[in-house]
């Protein structure tokens, strides 16, 4: 595509940006790819011996809890050592600056909340969450478990990581929250291929819904088709020249 025209069209969504009253981001893996955390599609590194379709599921952990453990605390070290990146930033900005915000994610990272993100959902839970299967009992997690997989403190009982796991229902008040953000003005949905449901359906949602949508990402993906204003770069680097020059409410 023509420079002028990814010009042209970074300067339409500004102007849509600028515009919008209502805004809804929905956030993918792809947001925390600059924290160094690698995504889902990106198989090597970390995931080399483990498939996300294959180890985030119920049935994994009841056959074998420690080696999906494993993988928690795998990706626990990795979150410890990142740090929110601009796009974290940026978005947390964009709450401050949109009186009608809302963020949906579908990372279990913790750097959204990290960056400042308040009015959000995390429709996929969080990996610092653990869930015990015998009582029930949620506990936060604040370091790596030593122990794996990890017990409860009350009953003894084994804990699971608090997240949605392939084949597992989603929170229906998170799905309201999230039925919620699709009434929007302008819908951005960055560092996401749109490949897990019912996370992607809300982006077709929103378009349904009359929203004007954003894409950010440096791939196209299975949300692209419904983009007005596809922005094709790194989230750390697209979204604050997006936001760049907007104006918080009141301020001309
Ligand atoms: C459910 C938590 C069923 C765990 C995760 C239709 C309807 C309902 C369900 C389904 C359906 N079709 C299929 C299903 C089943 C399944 C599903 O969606 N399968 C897919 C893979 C086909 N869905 C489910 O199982 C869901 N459950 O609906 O239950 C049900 C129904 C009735 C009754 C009972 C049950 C539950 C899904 C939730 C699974 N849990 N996470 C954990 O994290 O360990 S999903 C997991 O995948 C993460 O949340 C992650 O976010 C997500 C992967 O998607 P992305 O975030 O998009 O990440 P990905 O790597 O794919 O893409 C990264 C993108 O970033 C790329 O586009 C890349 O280009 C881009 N990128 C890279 N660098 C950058 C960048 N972008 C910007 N800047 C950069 N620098
Ligand atoms: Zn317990």
């Amino acid at each position: 595509m023509a420079k002028s025209s990814r010009q042209d069209i970074l300067e339409a969504a500004r102007r849509a940006l600028a515009r919008a009253r209502r805004v809804s981001v929905l956030t993918g893996a792809g947001v925390s790819a600059e924290s160094g955390i690698p995504t889902f599609r990106d198989r090597g590194g970390i995931w080399e011996k483990f498939d996300p379709q294959q180890v985030a599921t119920p049935d994994a952990f009841a056959r074998d809890p420690a080696f999906v453990w494993e993988w928690y605390a795998l990706r626990m070290r990795a979150v410890q050592e990142a740090r929110p990146n601009p796009a974290h930033y940026a978005i947390a900005e964009l709450e401050r600056l949109k009186p009608e915000f809302w963020l949906v994610t579908q990372n279990i990272d913790n750097l959204h909340r990290l960056a400042g993100s308040r009015r959000m959902t995390e429709l996929h839970g969080n990996l610092w969450r653990t869930r015990c299967l015998a009582c029930g009992k949620v506990e936060e997690l604040t370091e790596v478990p030593q122990a794996l997989p990890p017990r409860c403190a009350g009953c003894g009982g084994l804990r699971r990581p608090d997240v949605v796991w392939f084949g597992e229902m989603l929170d229906p008040r998170h799905i309201a929250e999230a039925e919620r953000a699709c009434d929007a003005d302008l819908f951005l949905i960055v560092g996401t291929s749109g490949e897990v449901w019912p996370a992607a359906g809300f982006a077709h949602q929103a378009k349904a819904a009359g929203a004007q949508l954003v894409e950010i990402n440096p791939q196209p993906g299975s949300l692209s088709q419904l983009a007005d204003f596809p922005l094709v770069g790194k989230a750390g680097e697209v979204l604050p020249r997006l936001l760049q020059g907007l104006a918080g409410p009141g301020q001309k």
